[in-house]
């Protein structure tokens, strides 16, 4: 590979060259020899290949790999595969592999909290609101019990339905009573958490499940077994241990890094070590050790959605996200990088191997090479911690030279579900009925939440142009993940960002006090945005079911697994969700006509694919807008189309208020 390649701080290309941070860290000489994917994306040789991209590509067995091509008999599979069953099939293996993830996340949060409510671990049950109101969603009578064995049976009950084979799990009666009904009619709800992906692993064998219609079936249990399964679970149980989350202000991008201070970032998706390391680094010895060594102190800083994690509880700044992650190394400021699961690029290690940088595994599911790998514990959570702080304050002396970009944004995050109660109704009218009152007299148009990954091939900052674009129309933004990442550098998480709202949806959060875009967490928590749908339906106004509200999803800059089992389960719990680039069945018109127009009549919620920031909005908004008719809401409220000089105008003014801050430290 060329390494020599360097970035002109005049290109474009895609959104980590755009992004100012990133290219002032790529362009500077510190980074020289660095590679990054942002080198890699534009090096590559061969361009993705469309059988794989199309879903049409079978490997799932040695006669193979077969290349299909729908309705051409010569380019059937050996085995006589359709490309309709080889494109189901590779669909359900990818609802298998990310909901999997989510799987082993949230028996990973249900172990540290039994763990902890036995008193083993140095976490405590820190909203015993929360446990009291799971235990009774789950059946269990919270009366004359005290908080950890009232602990223990919650953590149990919810382990268990990770092994569970028959029945269903608790949290799907969480659901409007209309949705309910229609997964047990259709047959689809999930019987055990882990079973529902054995499943899939079975039926896509060679042989097995070859009627696309059967194998979807089975990816919409499996995916629900996720999202109102396994990452709820997690969801809930780390805000019982960790707190859940309230509005807070924090930071955003590179520039949170500090010249004077040992920077530890964390990195992946479970929060348990990087609680614990929140928790050591103000020890009075750690803080010893760091002024020993001439820094100021511990800078813990967020990546990807570990990252998100603590900035929701904490309030810690968040460095990057998926696509910053070796940019954040690529300043030769950090002296340890730990990581633990998922979204962790092989890349970080040779960029870590230009600097000083300690890149540190801490998962035994997640090794990778040229790491050292420090094995966490959550009953040895704290000795862990010190441990690793030490060997960065060790590091800091050898820091050479470094540079950390000016670019820091300021934002508000917190925003569980429990939170907007709060913030819209206030402490003693905790409810959504401001927002569905405001729905209904038409103030804010609708709902949307734009969740998911940030991706190399993506060549427009596509979340940030379309949030602009839906709160000018009035429409409520929801996000999650490296998305709210991303539009919280570009200011989209702060109150100030109002003046690019809308009059409508400005009027009303301006009261409230809330940005218009609202960080709801990490991938995981996309389960809170399942719970805030249903509260709008059960609030009332507007209609009986999930599919009924004016709502709509998207992940427009997706790589992950993950993100296609999520966006499943979100359409089969009935929400119209929006997908790009690209979307993995295009090789089989029968796969993607089911998934883009038959899903709606089963769920009345469906997939759709768009590529630029404009057609997901066209999408999104048309949709919303057809929601509210067949609500009887409009009057049909007409989509404003914002020309440059009117975006402008709400910029410039934003801007007076928003604005980037200069260096710290
Ligand atoms: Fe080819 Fe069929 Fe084997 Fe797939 S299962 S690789 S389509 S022969
Ligand atoms: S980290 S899955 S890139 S959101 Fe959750 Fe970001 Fe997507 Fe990973």
């Amino acid at each position: 590979m060329d390494t020599s390649r360097r970035f002109d701080k005049e290109e474009g290309g895609c959104p980590s060259i755009q992004c100012e941070a990133n290219r002032d860290v790529l362009c500077h000489s510190c980074a020289e020899g660095v590679v990054t994917a942002a080198h890699r994306v534009s090096l590559r040789a061969v361009e993705p290949c469309l059988f794989g991209k199309g879903g049409v590509c079978c490997r799932n067995c040695n006669m193979g790999p077969c290349q299909i091509i729908e309705g051409v008999d010569t380019m059937k599979g050996v085995c006589g595969a359709t490309a309709a069953t080889v494109a189901a099939r590779n669909f359900c293996r990818m609802v298998a592999g990310g909901s999997s993830a989510h799987m082993d996340h949230g028996r990973g949060a249900a172990l540290a909290f039994l763990a902890t409510a036995r008193g083993e671990t140095p976490y405590e049950i820190k909203d015993t609101i929360k446990l009291r109101n799971m235990a009774l969603i789950l059946g269990i009578d919270p009366a004359e019990k005290d908080n950890r064995d009232l602990a223990i049976e919650v953590g149990t009950k919810l382990l268990g339905e990770f092994g569970q084979q028959e029945g269903t799990l608790a949290f799907m009666k969480r659901a409007p009573k209309a949705r309910q009904e229609l997964w047990s009619q259709l047959g689809i709800l999930p019987r055990g958490i882990d079973r529902e992906v054995v499943e899939i692993m079975h039926r896509t064998h060679i042989g097995v499940d070859q009627e696309h219609k059967s194998l979807l079936f089975q990816a919409v249990r499996c995916a629900l077994a996720d999202g109102w399964g396994a990452s709820m679970i997690a969801t809930e149980l780390s805000d019982i241990m960790f707190g859940t989350p309230v509005s807070v202000r924090s930071k955003v991008n590179i520039g949170i890094l500090k010249n004077d201070e040992v920077n530890i970032t964390v990195h992946g998706h479970e929060p348990v070590l990087a609680e614990a390391l929140a928790m050591a680094s103000n020890d009075p010895e750690i803080v010893k050790a760091s002024k020993k060594v001439k820094a100021k102190g511990i800078n813990l800083a967020g990546v990807c959605c570990t990252g998100n994690e603590i900035l929701m509880r904490r309030g810690i700044p968040i460095a990057g996200s998926f696509i910053q992650q070796e940019v954040v190394l690529a300043t030769g400021a950090i002296e340890a990088m730990v990581v633990d699961v998922q979204c962790i690029m092989q890349g970080l290690s040779p960029v870590a191997d230009n600097f000083h940088t300690e890149l540190i595994t801490t998962s035994d599911k997640a090794r990778i090479p040229g790491a050292t790998h420090i094995q966490f514990d959550e009953h040895r959570a704290l000795e862990v911690a010190r441990e690793i702080i030490m060997r960065a304050i060790n590091r800091y002396p050898e820091r050479g030279k470094h540079f950390i970009p000016v670019h820091q944004m300021d934002l508000v995050a917190g925003f569980s579900h429990e939170n907007i109660d709060y913030t819209l109704g206030g402490h003693f009218r905790a409810s959504y009925k401001p927002l569905n009152d405001n729905i209904i007299n038409g103030r804010i148009r609708g709902v949307a939440a734009i969740v998911g990954c940030d991706n190399y091939r993506v060549l427009e900052e596509v979340h940030i142009e379309l949030a602009k674009e839906l709160i000018a129309n009035d429409i409520l933004v929801l996000a999650t993940g490296c998305a709210a990442t991303g539009m919280g550098r570009a200011g989209l998480l702060s109150p100030e960002a109002l003046n690019l709202a809308g009059d409508g949806l400005k009027e009303v959060l301006e009261t409230v006090g809330c940005p218009p875009v609202l960080h709801m967490g990490s991938c995981v928590d996309n389960s809170r945005i399942l719970i805030a749908a249903t509260e709008m339906v059960n609030t009332g106004g507007l209609g009986t079911d999930i599919s009924d509200l004016p709502v709509a999803g998207c992940a427009p800059q997706w790589m992950s697994e993950k993100a296609i089992s999520i966006g499943q389960y979100f359409v089969s719990s009935g929400t119209y969700v929006v997908f790009g680039p690209g979307f993995p069945t295009t090789g089989s018109k029968v796969v993607t006509d089911y998934c883009f127009k038959e899903m709606e009549n089963l769920y009345g919620g469906m997939w759709d694919m768009a590529d630029t920031s404009d057609d997901f909005a066209n999408k999104m908004i048309d949709k919303i807008n057809q929601k509210r008719q067949d609500l009887g809401l409009d009057k049909k409220k007409e989509r404003v189309l914002f020309d440059m000089a009117m975006r402008r105008e709400l910029e410039a003014t934003a801007l007076l208020d928003v604005g980037c801050h200069g260096p710290e430290g």
